[in-house]
């Protein structure tokens, strides 16, 4: 076991996994330049192509290769335009006797990358065809967890593997499994939560850019590519390989999870990595290019689904935000004030920020609804929000760090949000939510907590493990802190034309 000194995951975080310059076995992958000359090669080539490494380097590869397979993989190559693109060709005959290959290729610098797999099942089945009714069912779905359930049911009977998982980050990003299917002798992880540290952030940077990984085996020998550098003296640069081999502390992990073979698919939303589909197996899988590729696509059209699902969501909650400004503004025109409208205004809060109590001071008097702080304490808060930027929101689940000692230990109140809507002198209203003891069941012991010793390794069990954080409010969501925002402005212009109104009226 290896103890360091530095925080295990920064350690983690510097493993440079595109650069690491090895295949996995099943596949092989080559490096040609311009002129179709092969500069690199993986040392397998001869068990996926049956050609030995050390020939081909330095060979044309239209020596090797079928006249029509270079035809097809040329006019394929030049239809890439750079980027993060590449392109496939499934079942191609390459030297013309019969053996059936799928081809990946991409552009990396000046040279292409090109990765074959021996065809296992040509034409078996057509597997673009099942993915049209899955996603009619996920059409019907209505909620996130629905969504996600059907697609973990259909990559469960599409692919063998014998668990399934839909796994979403939060803001932290650590990750929740929110939907899952599992064959009977597996252990289930639904509702399980798992640390950020188990994707470090140069992997979940990959993962943006190229969608799907497998492993088809964790135990099976990759294979080094030879030489490791191209010819301009730079490691090959693995980042969007099909076949790049994965890192082995990732092997591990999955070792200690009793998984043999993996593998993963990013879902996306807005460019940003919203969770993936995570599948195990306790036996060695491969699944064929042509069926990951439509797996790919299914998860891309999944993502789409998602998307337009939440933004509907945000945008509900955004209409009600607005509406929320032209009955305050109605309210305020009617009469209503801080102070004496204090219940009426939690109400209309209520239709789009869930809190517990509220509280401001109004010409130096404190007034309250529902859970607040005693004066005192809302003195103390007052003080501490003095010192925070006045012009926009601030928002805490853990009034405890954010402001230590600025409420009673048992005061049972944990989160806030202020909406500061007067500099000169300060004002603000805030929002209280009440402590909920939260158990957060991790799957396994995160590695850090209460363990003295940190270790860089991936813990040893995924046993569930629970944790209960005390002193936490529910967090505010980002449609929250989004209709937060609205109601502060609205404030501000209500609080403003008072002003002018009293001002006028003194005149
Ligand atoms: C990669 N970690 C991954 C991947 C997943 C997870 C899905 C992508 C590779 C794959 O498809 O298997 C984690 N797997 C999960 C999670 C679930 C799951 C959260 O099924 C939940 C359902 N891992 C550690 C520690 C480190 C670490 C301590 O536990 C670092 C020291 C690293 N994880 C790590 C690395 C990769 C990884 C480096 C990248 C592997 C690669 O692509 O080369």
């Amino acid at each position: 076991m290896l103890r360091i000194e530095n925080d295990p995951l920064d350690i983690c975080a510097s493993e440079q996994i595109q650069f690491m310059g090895r295949v996995q076995s099943y596949g092989c992958l080559l490096v040609i330049n311009n002129s179709w000359i092969v500069q690199n090669a993986s040392e397998n080539t001869y068990d996926i192509l049956g050609l030995k490494a050390e020939g081909l380097i330095g060979m044309r590869l239209i020596e090797q290769l079928s006249p029509e397979a270079m035809h097809t993989l040329r006019g394929k190559v030049q239809t890439l335009s750079g980027g993060d693109e590449s392109v496939r060709v499934f079942g191609v005959d390459l030297f013309n006797d019969g053996r059936r290959f799928d081809a990946a290729m991409h552009r990396s610098g000046l040279n292409y990358l090109l990765e074959f797999e021996r065809k296992s099942n040509p034409a078996q089945r057509d597997d673009l065809s099942l993915v049209e009714p899955l996603m009619a069912k996920v059409r019907a779905a209505d909620s996130v967890e629905e969504m996600c359930k059907i697609a973990a049911r259909g990559l469960w009977a599409l692919t063998g593997f014998s668990r399934v998982m839909a796994y979403r980050f939060e803001a932290d990003h650590s990750g929740r499994v929110i939907a899952e299917m599992a064959s009977a002798n597996m252990d289930r992880y639904l509702g399980l939560a798992f640390p950020a540290g188990d994707i470090p952030p140069q992997a979940r940077a990959l993962y943006k850019r190229n969608l799907l990984r497998i492993i088809p085996d964790i135990t099976a020998p990759s294979s080094p590519i030879r030489p490791a550098c191209d010819p301009q003296g730079q490691p090959v640069d693995l980042s969007m390989a099909v076949t790049r081999a994965v890192s082995p502390i990732h092997i591990e992990y999955l070792a200690n999870m009793g998984v043999r073979a993996s593998m993963s698919v990013s879902i996306m939303r807005n460019g940003e990595l919203w969770g993936m589909m995570a599948c195990h197996h306790p036996q060695p899988l491969y699944i064929d290019y042509e069926t990951r590729s439509a797996i790919e696509l299914f998860i891309q059209l999944l993502s789409y689904e998602l998307t337009i699902h939440e933004d509907r969501l945000e945008r509900e909650h955004a209409e009600k935000a607005n509406a929320l400004h032209d009955r305050l503004v109605m309210l305020f025109e009617a009469g209503l004030d801080f102070t004496t409208g204090l219940n009426a205004l939690s109400q209309e809060i209520a239709t789009v920020v869930e809190f517990d109590g509220i509280a401001l001071r109004n010409n130096d008097r404190y007034h309250h609804d529902g859970l607040a702080p005693s004066e005192e304490e809302f003195r103390r808060i007052e003080t501490q929000l003095s010192a925070m930027p006045a012009g926009r929101l601030i928002t805490s689940s853990r009034i405890d760090s954010l402001m230590p000692g600025a409420l009673d230990p048992d005061s049972g109140i944990a989160g806030l949000m202020a909406l500061p809507i007067r500099r000169h002198p300060r004002q603000a209203v805030v929002l209280f939510r009440r402590e909920v003891t939260q158990n957060v069941v991790w799957a396994g012991k995160p590695a850090g907590k209460d363990d003295p010793e940190k270790r860089i390794s991936p813990r040893q069990s995924f046993q569930a493990w629970q944790e209960t954080v005390r002193r936490t409010s529910a967090e505010w969501s980002a449609g929250e802190k989004r209709a937060g925002e609205v109601l502060r402005v609205t404030l501000l212009e209500l609080i403003l034309k008072i002003a002018s109104d009293s001002s006028r009226a003194g005149r």
